[in-house]
């Protein structure tokens, strides 16, 4: 019996377990975390729990091992999972996608990058120079964007901060050629700003470690910035970026940092940068002289009738001013990083014409759902991120599925699982969602108060059953009046404070696009929503496949399985629907013709012909001889298959069956038959 197959690591496939429980389901799930085995499948998903240990499986042997296997031909790993999406890609000319979600801390971002390093290390047999050179800055790109993209957080010390979207190109080799990063909404916030026992951006120690007030506040002996400092340098190197792009990336951190030490004063009328000298260092950094920088501090440009006069900030407004510029500054050189590793790994000279369709897969890893002590607008976006993948989870595991056995008739009793839409709704809908009243409020800055925003939630969603604040709820007193909003996300509630949302740092600096109809700029929201509604289409016309990655305890320890924090992910990723529809369904599924011209010549009903009155009997006939027929189900226009290892036995009968064939022509070609 294979290893993954005996009992005293609990059963590999969540499928197999003799009751669908929930108690069953926890039980196998603990059981296995508790000898090391951290995934398991639920079909083709691969549920995946933090070891929070260095696992010794990853390395080059266990790679061979899953190398053009099947499924369940091994042990539950993302090996297997990145290998199903990549011979799909192969063979069937899919674009495939792999979406990993789960909560922040619970193991995406890793996920990611083994499953990266895994096709990395199955391609390019031949070797080709032009291959390996891409292979090697797809890989150094994710050191370059954890730098500045990552920080410690409450929940995990190497926190994504911004959600990212890597489309994988291959060849008709399968081998890659190139690649894209799409970025989401970066936490600019944190360059200002971090809550209690948080830091900023992993780039700020890297290049610094002890100069500045705002970083020295914080010490880890425990983090080599140092040496991450020379690897991120050496990944920059080796993608392309220069040592003048290398000096101006300092120069902007430097700048961010000089700028967080800036203070305010006023003397008399005249507001007042207290530390000069600051103002001198950053001139130079910024190559401008000292007077222009102080004035981009103190003045803004005000246009009056017809005149443009400069007006003075008060202390207040300067120091908002400051923070803005560094939180804009380090938003650019964010995206502006992103588009030069864009330019390199870009697809080139690539014509499809000559060598046919390039492939894609894509990996998704996006900040997780997270709830802090203070939730602002921009974990306002991650959750609504979240909800909206868990909403593509629902569409193409739980719903599509069951609509298409109704469709085809296969008899079905449905499965009934907590659609999210309603939340999904609750922020995004048209004129009703919280994004809408966010714009409409940004779009009166200056007569619409943060408290005049709530009141217009308040007012246009008082009776949604996932939205509350306190005038909605007055006795409950965890919620500000005139502050705080809470949202009952499908993975908990979140309290939101509405402070600053409809400050002017609600709009995006730097190119405004105006759209037509409004003549306004698009706010910070619709952006992200607009950015989330392309990102989940992209996914949908893609194959999927799965991680649903789950965080055993909130203490980093590998030894602790906590039953009640695991059983509520368990819970509100629809695991025990997804086993049900899963157990119920079948794992393929092929229209008649195909399944028939693929594996007609494994049956003397239908091989070289047959003369049965369809294709669907025909099928039905094949299945019928090779004693398969408690395994499927038949369809209007398709066969269902419930089980791999028919499909597995068939392709095995067909490719005996094929080499047959083949010897038979050969020897008829030779004339010695
Ligand atoms: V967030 O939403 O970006 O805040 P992630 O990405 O889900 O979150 P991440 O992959 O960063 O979590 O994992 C958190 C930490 O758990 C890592 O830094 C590792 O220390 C640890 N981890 C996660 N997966 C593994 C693993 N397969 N093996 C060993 C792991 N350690
Ligand atoms: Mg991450």
């Amino acid at each position: 019996m294979a290893e993954h197959e005996s009992l005293e690591f609990g059963k590999a496939d969540f499928v197999l377990l003799d009751n669908v429980s929930l108690e069953e389901f926890m039980a196998n799930l603990k059981l296995r975390f508790e000898k090391g085995r951290i995934y398991t499948y639920i079909g083709e998903v691969v549920v995946s729990v933090n070891p929070y240990r260095a696992m010794n499986i990853y390395g080059r042997d266990t790679i061979e091992q899953y190398k053009g296997r099947e499924l369940y031909e091994r042990p539950p790993h993302l090996f297997a999972i990145a290998d199903a999406a990549y011979k799909a890609m192969k063979r069937r000319n899919k674009d495939t996608c792999i979406v990993i979600s789960g909560e922040s801390g619970a193991g995406k971002t890793e996920a990611s990058k083994y499953i990266m390093q895994y096709i990395a290390a199955i391609t390019n047999p031949g070797q080709r120079a032009e291959v390996e050179r891409v292979k090697n800055m797809l890989l150094k790109s994710n050191c370059v964007l954890e730098a500045f993209g990552n920080a410690k957080t409450n929940r995990n010390d190497n926190s994504s901060r911004f959600g990212k979207y890597m489309d994988i190109n291959f060849d008709f080799k399968g081998d890659p050629i190139g690649g894209h990063i799409n970025n989401y909404l970066l936490e600019k916030s944190r360059v200002i700003f971090q809550q209690e026992g948080e830091r900023s951006f992993h780039s700020f120690y890297q290049v610094c470690v002890s100069v500045y007030v705002c970083v020295t506040r914080q010490t880890d002996a425990t983090i080599s910035w140092y040496t991450d400092q020379m690897a991120v340098a050496d990944a920059m190197k080796v993608i392309g970026f220069t040592a003048d792009e290398l000096q101006t990336v300092y120069k902007v951190l430097a700048t961010i940092l000089h700028l967080g030490n800036l203070t305010f004063g006023v003397d008399g009328d005249t507001t007042l940068i207290e530390n000069s000298k600051v103002v001198a260092v950053i001139g130079d950094l910024l190559a401008t002289k000292e007077e222009n920088v102080e004035k981009a501090l103190l003045y803004r440009t005000v246009a009056t009738g017809r005149d443009v006069i400069d007006k003075q900030h008060t202390a207040q407004e300067a120091s908002y001013g400051r923070d803005a510029l560094a939180k804009a500054m380090y938003e650019r050189m964010f995206c502006w990083i992103v588009g030069r590793i864009n330019d390199v790994i870009e697809v080139k000279n690539y014509d499809a014409k000559v060598h046919g369709k390039n492939t894609v897969i894509g990996v998704l890893d996006i900040y997780g759902f997270e709830i802090f002590q203070n939730n602002s607008f921009e974990q306002f976006c991650i959750n609504y991120c979240n909800e909206k993948l868990q909403q593509l989870f629902i569409q193409l595991v739980l719903r599509q599925e069951q609509e298409e056995y109704q469709r085809e008739g296969i008899p079905w009793k449905h499965i009934d699982f907590f659609n999210n839409q309603i939340i999904v709704d609750l922020v995004e809908l048209q004129h009703k969602g919280i994004f809408s009243v966010l714009d409409e409020a940004c779009m009166n800055v200056g007569k619409v108060t943060d408290k005049v925003f709530l009141q217009g939630l308040n007012s246009k969603l008082a009776n949604h059953a996932h939205y509350t604040s306190r005038k909605l709820s007055p006795t409950d007193k965890s919620l500000e009046f005139d502050r705080d909003f809470r949202v009952r996300h499908y993975a908990g509630n979140v309290v939101y404070s509405v402070v600053d949302s409809t400050h002017t740092l609600m709009w995006p600096e730097g190119k405004l696009k105006i759209t037509e109809v409004t003549k306004r700029p698009l706010t910070a929201a619709t952006i992200f929503k607009n950015s989330m509604i392309a990102l989940v289409e992209n996914l949908a016309c893609k194959e999927p496949y799965y991680v649903r990655c789950i965080k055993p305890n909130d203490v980093k320890s590998p030894l602790l399985f906590e039953h009640e924090r695991c059983r509520h992910q368990v819970e509100y990723l629809g695991l025990l629907e997804n086993v049900r529809v899963r157990r119920a369904g079948f794992a393929n599924r092929q229209e008649y013709p195909r399944f028939l011209q693929r594996y007609k010549m494994i049956s003397e009903f239908t091989w070289p012909n047959h003369d049965l009155p369809s294709e669907k009997e025909a099928v039905k006939k094949l299945l019928q001889g090779c004693g398969f027929e408690q395994d499927v189900a038949y369809g209007k226009t398709k066969v269902f298959i419930r089980t791999p290892r028919t499909l597995f036995c068939l392709e095995e009968q067909r490719t005996e069956m094929v080499g047959r064939i083949v010897l038979f022509l050969q020897k008829v070609w030779r004339g010695t038959i």
